[in-house]
Parts: structure tokens; sequence; C-alpha cells
């Protein structure tokens, strides 16, 4: 019974991975102090928004430490307060 618990708890956790939408982006600017990053990103389907250039919060500031102006990059995020949020960012691949 254990061990089948622990599925159940692997698999829940494999199927909220699979439900994270990373975004194509590009970092345009960022505000380091306010953890604010401005990015130019591509369609982001699961809130049906174009692609735009717009300032998004991050999550936590220090996500924003390696990256510049011109870097490419993928993030995803979560909803908070109406509002998006990064929460992961990575260098494009
Ligand atoms: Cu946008």
């Amino acid at each position: 019974m254990k061990q089948w618990m622990a599925l159940a708890v692997l698999a829940g956790s494999a199927a909220a991975w699979a439900d994270t939408e990373w975004v194509a982006a590009k970092v345009v600017a960022i505000d380091a102090e306010k953890g604010r990053v401005t990015l130019q990103h591509a369609p982001i389907r699961t809130v049906k928004m174009d692609a735009m250039t717009m300032r998004f919060k991050v999550a936590d500031r220090a996500l924003l430490a390696p990256y510049r102006p011109g870097d490419s990059v993928r993030f995803a995020f979560v909803v908070r307060d109406d509002e998006l949020v990064v929460s992961q960012i990575e260098r494009a691949r």
C-alpha cells in the first residue's frame, strides 16, 4: 500500500511538471533591485497572451543574476494576484 501511494505521488508531480509551460524569450532589460525583468516573449499558450515585450515580476531576484540584456532564455511562470511572475529561467539551448 505504501509503495502504491509513493508511486501515485510521483505520478502527480510528473503531471505538474508536464503542465509547466516554458516560454521562449529574449532578455531586454533587468532591474535587479526591484526584481523585475523585461522580456520579449513568444506567445504564452496557457494564458492566451500574444508575443510581446513586457515587464515581469520575478519570484526570486537571484534568478536574474546570470543574465544580461540580449540573452536568449526560456522561462516558466506562476500566476499570482492576476499577474505573471517568472518562477524559473534557463538559458535557451
Ligand atoms: Cu506578455
